[in-house]
């Protein structure tokens, strides 16, 4: 049976055109996504989409236990199965003289692992892979995967990093026989000594922020082909950053020229920071396809996806804050346990040092902070960057503490976090772990979201329904975020191994039609869509008669691709500099063809005209046509009309704002709602409120679940419990309600554009938010802490131990029940 899928009314037809007809300027307008109706009427070219004749299927043998020595691996029988082409081992791999992927941000004294494309002797978390089958359909594959026998001497395991640090526990690799791949602090630990010993008061807590599994809908694939004619392997990847990818698994791990490797990451469907790094299974793909002279092919199952993505956060940290009589936040010390898994990913040592330690001064003036980090190996799935990526981590830390030092000065929590922001007139500041915030004005931002909460209302009504029994809390987070990782000298001094500006070619044809090449990739931001905004702005031309091309080595510049929200700020500066130089040329020959000086050719709605004289003017495609046709240019002007720029800039960007939950939490039954969502957010100047809306309620979504659902588990022995969409909590729609945004614009001053990431945003803030609404709402339980997620479980037993208590101290109605 054929099914053939009708587009809904209207999508097809849809063009940019239309949201654009009466509009003043492309940047800042609210303009439908152009690449939505490909998505909506299935015509995303996903890599699972692209087919080549004669692809062949590899299905992964993967390891059951968490730590385990591989005594032997018997494939005589997977390689027997009707279909199967080849079979491979890790030791065929390592023989061929493949290497183990390098980590790309080195710290001081950093214990690296080798990870293998395939295990070689010992398997390190379950789902590592021990073999691979090739074969004709993924179904013999899969089938010839089952008859491996494998014969695992299996070893003690390890899945906590607190316990990974006791005396005698299992080791995960001889390199590090005390588990611990680096310690590093930031920070002043006298000064923040002497602030802790003339504080008048100081909150402690321990603090977990949990495990967390990316979970995009385009599970990862990969597909590689080689030509032996002209020594070319192309592969197919779910990657954010192509270019990197083509990097370093040609240049480190298979030894094949960059000139001859060609890495093209099409539609992706989803990446979260999870699809930045390099897996082993494309590794073992692309080594496959070169030696079979076979186009190879991999596309996980949701397990897999579970058991093999890299996860995100997962640290245990305790918590310091010191305050002063008057509640001025005076000190900060915080000791951070981080597990990174049995292997180092590509930035693991990044993400919760560099891009966490330095944020843990918030939106506040604290004087004094000193943090530890230690990165800690485990039997468990490594752990890299996941939407936030240290940011939230950082974030939730601090506006944790902030809430509970508001609770024990008995200081309302809106007014502790005004009395210690920075100051607007202190921009640049610079914060004691090392960071300079580009611009910020905080305030606004915090008054916008209270009043739009209608925050005293709240309190009042909140204390009438605490005497009916019904507890609402309401919580606050006002965030900061780092995007747009750079500059590329500073970032290599702290030991990036990868330079972190963006490239743009902008390309104009002839008939004035123009298409971008960017080193940014997006995996559903909208880029197709801001980035002809910002062309279509500068140039005069309709979004539409621009292109944006990403994500293939073989047409694109070398860039570095989308992480850690920076393609707006970052990739499309670059754009915008390229454009400068279009813009720049383009007046020359205007100048030429209408006999005038360039200074004074102005360029107004897409015409070149002479000032002061609007009837004396020429249209974009007037002078494409002439710049290629090159009868008559001005002299030393070279034909064609193209023009390259690299933007490294020369800071961070800092968004910021107020988030706050309103929740209400069923006493009987633990169960926690969500009523209301406010978010104001500073993302700088705009390109598109619309799709920087969408970033937010993706953002929030993602963060909402880390507070109430979501969480992975392992047991005591580094099984993972979570690992299906049955038992791991994802968010679903009619879990939220609908968020309420607004925003405050403070442009940044690094980028011309005056742009700031948003991305993460809304992940970043809202764990903290939630989190600090439903300790509110238990607070007549005399609950002050409980650990994410706050799912009904948790959060009712905590009821009970609190009423049980209380009973038999005879307290308040809440505490006892009554
Ligand atoms: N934008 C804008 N105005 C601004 C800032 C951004 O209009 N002031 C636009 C940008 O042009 C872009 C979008 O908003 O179209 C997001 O921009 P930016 O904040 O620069 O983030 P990136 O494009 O670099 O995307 C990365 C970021 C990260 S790090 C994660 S993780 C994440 C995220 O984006 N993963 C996502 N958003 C995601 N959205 C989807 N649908 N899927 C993911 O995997």
């Amino acid at each position: 049976m054929s099914t053939t899928v009708t587009p809904p009314a209207g999508i097809e037809r849809f063009t940019a055109a239309e949201d654009t007809a009466n509009i003043d300027r492309l940047f800042g307008a609210r303009v439908r996504r152009k690449e939505d109706p490909r998505f909506l009427t299935g015509r995303g070219q996903y890599t699972d989409d692209v087919r080549v004749t004669g692809t062949l299927h590899a299905a992964f043998v993967r390891s059951p236990h968490p730590h385990a020595r591989i005594r032997n691996i018997d494939l005589t029988a997977a390689g027997a199965h009707p279909g199967v082409v080849a079979v491979y081992v890790g030791k065929d791999l390592a023989d061929a003289g493949v290497n183990g992927i390098p980590v790309g941000w080195l710290l001081p004294g950093l214990k690296p692992s080798n990870h293998h494309a395939i295990a070689v002797d010992e398997v390190r978390y379950v789902g590592e892979a021990v073999a691979v089958i090739i074969a004709d359909s993924a179904y013999a594959a899969r089938d010839a995967a089952e008859l491996a026998v494998v014969d695992y001497d299996p070893l003690p395991a390890v899945a906590d990093a607190e316990q990974a640090l006791a005396q005698g526990a299992p080791v995960v690799r001889d390199s590090a026989a005390d588990n611990v791949s680096f310690r590093w602090e930031i920070g002043d630990s006298a000064a923040t000594a002497a602030a802790f010993a003339n504080a008048t008061t100081v909150v402690r807590q321990r603090l977990v922020n949990q495990r967390l599994i990316p979970v995009a809908i385009e599970p990862r694939a990969c597909l590689a082909t080689y030509v032996r004619a002209t020594d070319e392997l192309t592969l197919w990847v779910t990657s954010q950053s192509p270019h990197v990818h083509r990097l370093i698994m040609g240049a480190f791990v298979l030894g094949v020229p960059e000139h001859k490797f060609r890495v093209i990451s099409p539609d992706v469907g989803g990446g979260f920071g999870s699809k930045v790094f390099i897996y082993t299974e494309e590794v073992a793909v692309a080594w496959i396809a070169r030696t079979l002279e076979r186009p190879v092919r991999w596309t996980a199952e949701r397990r897999e996806s579970f058991m093999t993505d890299s996860h995100g956060r997962d640290h245990i940290t305790d918590a310091e804050m010191a305050f002063d009589a008057s509640g001025r936040i005076v000190g900060l010390r915080v000791k951070t346990l981080a597990n990174l898994g049995a292997h180092l990913t590509l930035f693991a040592p990044a993400i919760p040092t560099y891009l966490y330690g330095t944020l843990l001064s918030g939106q506040y003036r604290i004087p004094a902070i000193h943090a530890q980090v230690t990165g800690v190996f485990t039997h468990t799935t490594p752990v890299d960057a996941y939407r936030g990526a240290g940011r939230p981590e950082a974030c939730y830390l601090i506006e944790r503490m902030v809430d509970l030092g508001a609770r024990q000065l008995g200081l309302d929590p809106a007014e502790l976090r005004r009395q210690n922001f920075i100051p607007p007139n202190a921009f640049p500041y610079l914060t004691p772990v090392a960071l300079q915030y580009d611009s910020g004005n905080y305030e606004p931002a915090l008054d916008r979201a209270l009043a739009m909460a209608d925050y005293k209302s709240f309190r009042a009504q909140q204390e009438r329904l605490r005497q009916q029994g019904r507890y609402v809390g309401i919580g606050l987070s006002s965030y900061i975020e780092a995007c747009g990782l750079a500059p590329s000298q500073v970032v290599g001094q702290l030991g990036s191994q990868a330079g972190l500006y963006e490239s743009a070619i902008v390309r104009v044809y002839p008939t004035g039609k123009v298409t971008v090449f960017t080193g940014s990739h997006q995996q559903g931001q909208g880029h197709e869509t801001t980035f002809a905004q910002i062309v279509g702005d500068r140039l005069g031309i309709g979004i539409d008669d621009v292109d944006i091309v990403h994500g293939d080595t073989g047409r694109v510049q070398f860039g570095m691709g989308t992480y850690g929200s920076r393609s707006g700020s970052v990739g499309g500066t670059a754009i915008a500099l390229s454009l400068d130089k279009i813009v720049e040329k383009s007046k020359k020959i205007a100048a030429h063809m209408l006999e005038a000086a360039p200074e004074d050719i102005e360029l107004t709605d897409g015409r070149f005209h002479v000032r002061g004289s609007p009837d004396r003017s020429k249209g974009f495609a007037d002078i494409s046509l002439a710049a290629y046709l090159a009868h008559s240019l001005p002299a030393g002007i070279e034909p064609g009309l193209e023009a390259t720029s690299f933007f490294d800039p020369p800071n961070f960007t800092y968004p910021f704002g107020t988030h706050i939950a309103m929740v209400e939490v069923d006493a009987d039954t633990g169960q926690v709602t969500l009523e209301r969502y406010i978010a104001v957010d500073d993302v700088g100047n705009v390109i598109n409120p619309m799709i920087v809306d969408g970033q937010l309620h993706g953002g929030i979504a993602q963060g909402v679940a880390q507070a109430l659902w979501e969480g992975a588990e392992y047991d005591d022995n580094a099984q993972l419990l979570t690992g299906s969409l049955m038992n791991y909590g994802l968010p679903k729609a009619h879990q939220l309600p609908f968020f309420e945004l607004d925003r405050t614009v403070t442009p940044s001053p690094v980028n011309p554009l005056g742009i700031k990431g948003v991305g993460e945003a809304g992940a970043i803030a809202s764990p903290a938010a939630v989190a600090n609404a439903v300790m509110d709402a238990l607070s007549p339980f005399g609950i002050a802490h409980l650990d994410m997620p706050l799912t009904a479980p948790k959060v009712w037993q905590a009821i009970q131990k609190s009423r049980e208590a209380g009973a038999k101290a005879g307290g308040s109605s809440a505490t006892t029940g009554r």
